[in-house]
């Protein structure tokens, strides 16, 4: 099963996507997601420089080997760039792999071990009273957990709140746009949040929030023990993650489950967090992670030391990423919960796609592969527009975490 050809699409119906695309001889066409969120183009460069023209005669069936030659033998390990390019390729081949086996993706992984897969969603508001609002919209629209994320008075461009519920997206400009930030208010502001969400609708919710890398140890130890009462499903990102010992003091003084590694490539990133036990969720996925398998190493590693899973799934994510993730959640043993952030219908138009959502849950789709096409008509509609994510100052210029 010789690879004929393997392409690069990039599209941008409202957000940009990078897509690979690769046909085997025979005919058989897989995709894989190679998004980089506001440095897309460095992926693309990657791919069609350096991976696509290596691709081409090799073997299609041998995923394994493939992911090893491009990881090993870049020399250059790791890295967003890399292990993007690296999923892309891997997720396409699983593609390719599970049509020409005429098996959903999850039943090459080794079959279902759920039927369904939990999801949470983002609401976000400009105050507290606002974001109590939109965590209610969710809770109608039959969401189980929810992410819940308030602006702060006099914080201009708190993270996580954005344009509306269902369709946050934070890349909003061709340059970074500038937000603040203050984390005396931040630390006093947010379990004001959670305790008037426990307040009004119970403890029958799982709600989750993300921190953005922003706290120091300390003051993330400060901010999951006054959480505590709240019952957290998770708190994400409670500090920055380069150095895995720094949870180590968190964890000491918080039983808020803690959950890290959005930002992860490989696991490496997360070696220590896990056989240490300094965290409850991996939130690492199939994009950033190097594919199914990559991700697939981490998890089994994960279930060892009782770390669920909880990838990624903000929207920079394509559904390509998605709809893969949701055959992985339905495979992985040690499943913990999957971020779900709505795209925009153009960008279900660009992707048609067979996983749905329905009371809170994903439904994995039965057909062969994982169930994401790309519609390269509609994608040629929607040219490449240059995007960044913002960036964080505290209030005297230093510049900050976003
Ligand atoms: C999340 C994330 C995202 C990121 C985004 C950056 O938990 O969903 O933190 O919202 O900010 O993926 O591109
Ligand atoms: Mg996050």
């Amino acid at each position: 099963m010789q690879i004929k050809s393997a392409r690069v699409i990039v599209t941008c119906p409202g957000r940009n996507f990078v897509t690979l695309k690769i046909e085997v001889e025979g005919g058989l066409t897989g995709i894989g997601d190679a998004t980089l969120n506001g440095r897309e183009l460095s992926v693309v460069s990657y791919l069609e420089d350096h991976v696509c023209p290596a691709l081409i005669g090799k073997d299609a069936r041998r995923i394994e080997d493939i992911w090893q030659f491009l990881y090993r033998g870049a020399y250059w390990r790791r890295g967003p760039v890399t292990m993007r390019a690296i999923a892309a390729v891997d997720v396409a081949l699983w593609d390719i792999k599970a049509k020409a086996a005429k098996m959903p993706l999850y039943d090459l992984l080794g079959g279902k071990s759920r039927d369904r897969v939990m999801v949470y969603g983002h609401a976000n508001g400009g105050d507290i009273d606002e974001t109590v609002d939109a965590v209610g919209r969710y809770i109608e629209m039959g969401y189980k957990a929810i992410r819940a994320q308030t602006g702060i008075p006099g914080v201009k461009g708190a993270y996580g709140v954005g344009r509306g519920d269902l369709y946050y997206e934070p890349a909003d400009a061709a340059l970074p746009s500038e937000t603040l930030w203050n984390t005396t208010s931040y630390l006093d502001y947010a379990p004001k949040l959670f305790e008037a969400l426990r307040d009004r609708f119970g403890f029958d919710h799982h709600l989750l929030h993300d921190v953005h890398h922003r706290l120091t140890p300390i003051e993330a130890a400060r901010l999951g023990k006054s959480l505590e009462p709240a019952r957290l499903f998770w708190m994400e990102d409670c500090t920055p993650a380069e150095n895995q010992e720094a949870f180590r003091l968190v964890r000491q003084h918080t039983v808020t489950p803690l959950a890290v590694g959005e930002i992860f490539n490989t696991i490496w990133d997360c070696k220590d967090l896990i056989g240490e036990q300094l965290i409850d969720y991996i939130r690492a996925t199939i994009v950033g992670a190097g594919g199914v398998t990559g991700l697939r190493r981490i998890a089994d590693y994960a279930a060892i030391y009782q770390v669920r899973t909880g990838c990624h799934g903000a929207t920079d994510l394509s559904p390509v990423t998605l709809g893969t993730a949701v055959h992985f959640d339905s495979w992985v043993p040690n499943f913990g919960i999957q971020e779900y952030m709505r795209h925009t219908p153009e960008t279900d138009a660009v992707f048609p796609h067979n996983y749905a959502f329905e009371d809170g849950y994903l439904l994995v789709g039965e057909t062969p592969g994982h169930g994401v096409d790309i519609d390269e008509e509609e994608a040629a509609k929607y040219p490449y527009k240059p995007m960044q994510l913002p960036v964080a100052r505290l209030e005297d210029g230093t510049m900050w975490n976003w």
